[in-house]
């Protein structure tokens, strides 16, 4: 960590998690190890025992993994994360970690497709009930908790429709409930918004996303505020197993050096592409925290630093004219995933949202028509192109 204190966010990038090792390199080495040497029987049984600090077994924490769980804590001004080994494996710790049989779930409809599978399919084996409701309406939210809901879970903005939750007045909404708010913050990053100064509990990403930024990753982190949390929390990824690893820890914290960078840009070319694509005649709709015409553009405003790489839209002619141009793209890639440096184009209902069906997905309005497009750091002029020749195309 760097002997400066009060760093601004940009620099907190560069220097968070780096400590002091060995022959004095200026990153942190992998241990790219399973396994670490007691001294003595008596030195192992006493670090089991947690009489002292020392690695173990990968699995229970690692230098490298640490290091990186460190910088992001910091980035998101939490006390202490946790790495695991997808941005699901997150969200499997944190319902793990907080809810037993006979309890209850708040869950936005704005999330990624797979935690509502989670919820609906493996948690209510276990007797969690989960109700899916409109988290940019504070009443529906505040109609929703009951006596045993314990968790009220979130991502704003939401994937893929870009619906925006209020994380003040959802936290005093959960917290008057005797719940936590849990906030998937995986499309802002820290850069751009910081849940737990909000009032959030706990934070998660998908480190496979924006943190990482490379497209070369897949893995998620927890962020919690306290030593009691995160030793609960600990126990429950020991148990359960879902760790990162540490080659993958080496890269995510090599990409965190980049973020404020890369997230200015992300930004910067998503609100010129967004407003172009806005004036298109060939375009029904645009979803964009920065422009105007997004629903909760004012809570935008208040609650992010800025507006975010990723971008929904339909194409007039519905789902076949979005399909021609996905298939007409040359610069933006087919492929789902998003926040790599490379603009990447997919189709929601068919790909990343398939599996959530499509009664809860036409709620959510992740119409059939809907494209989420996640901006790149290329030039913008080129994105734009792509765009042009793509929808000239239709
Ligand atoms: N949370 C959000 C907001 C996500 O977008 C994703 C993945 C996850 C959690 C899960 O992370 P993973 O296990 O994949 O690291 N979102 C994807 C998407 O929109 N396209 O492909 C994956």
């Amino acid at each position: 960590m760097s002997k400066v204190k009060n760093l601004g966010f940009d620099s907190k990038c560069v220097h968070s998690g780096i400590g002091e090792y060995e022959h004095g390199p200026v990153v942190p080495p992998i241990y790219q190890t399973s396994t670490f040497k007691f001294e003595s029987a008596q030195h192992g049984g006493s670090l089991f025992k947690g009489e002292q600090k020392g690695y173990i077994y990968t699995r229970m924490l690692n230098p490298t993994i640490e290091a990186m769980e460190d910088a992001i804590a910091a980035l998101e001004n939490g006390h202490k994360a946790l790495g695991c080994g997808s941005g699901m494996a997150a969200v499997h710790t944190v319902f793990s970690a907080l809810l037993s049989a006979g309890d209850h779930v708040v869950c936005s409809e704005a999330v990624y497709g797979p935690t509502v599978t989670l919820l609906k399919t493996v948690f209510s084996k276990f007797g969690v009930e989960t109700t899916f409701v409109d988290a940019s309406n504070l009443d529906v939210i505040k109609n929703a908790i009951k006596p045993n809901t314990k968790v009220v879970y979130i991502e704003t903005p939401g994937n893929p429709t870009l619906a925006i939750a209020d994380l003040v007045e959802t936290a005093k909404i959960a917290h008057e409930g005797n719940a936590q708010l849990v906030v998937d913050n995986t499309f802002m990053s820290p850069a751009l918004q910081k849940p737990l100064d909000l009032g959030a509990d706990v934070v998660l990403h998908s480190l496979t996303k924006f943190l990482n930024g490379h497209a070369d990753v897949v893995g998620g982190i927890v962020i919690v505020k306290d030593e009691e949390t995160y030793k609960h929390f600990r126990k429950t990824l020991n148990q359960t197993g879902g760790v990162i690893d540490p080659f993958n820890s080496f890269l995510v914290h090599r990409g965190l050096k980049t973020l404020a960078l890369r997230m200015e840009r992300h930004c910067a070319s998503a609100q010129k592409i967004a407003e172009w694509l806005e004036a298109h005649p060939k375009i029904e709709w645009v979803r964009y925290p920065g422009l105007k015409s997004h629903p909760q553009y004012d809570i935008a405003q208040r609650q992010h630093k800025a507006q975010g790489g990723m971008i929904t839209f339909e194409v007039k002619g519905g789902f076949s004219a979005g399909e021609a141009v996905m298939n007409a793209v040359k610069l933006s890639q087919l492929a789902v995933s998003l926040g790599g440096v490379e603009s990447l184009i997919q189709h929601p209902a068919s790909m990343t949202h398939a599996s959530m069906g499509k009664e809860i997905r036409e709620t959510a309005g992740i119409t059939d028509g809907l494209v989420r497009l996640s901006v790149g750091i290329e030039n913008v002029e080129d994105i734009i192109a792509d765009l042009k020749q793509a929808l000239d195309k239709v």
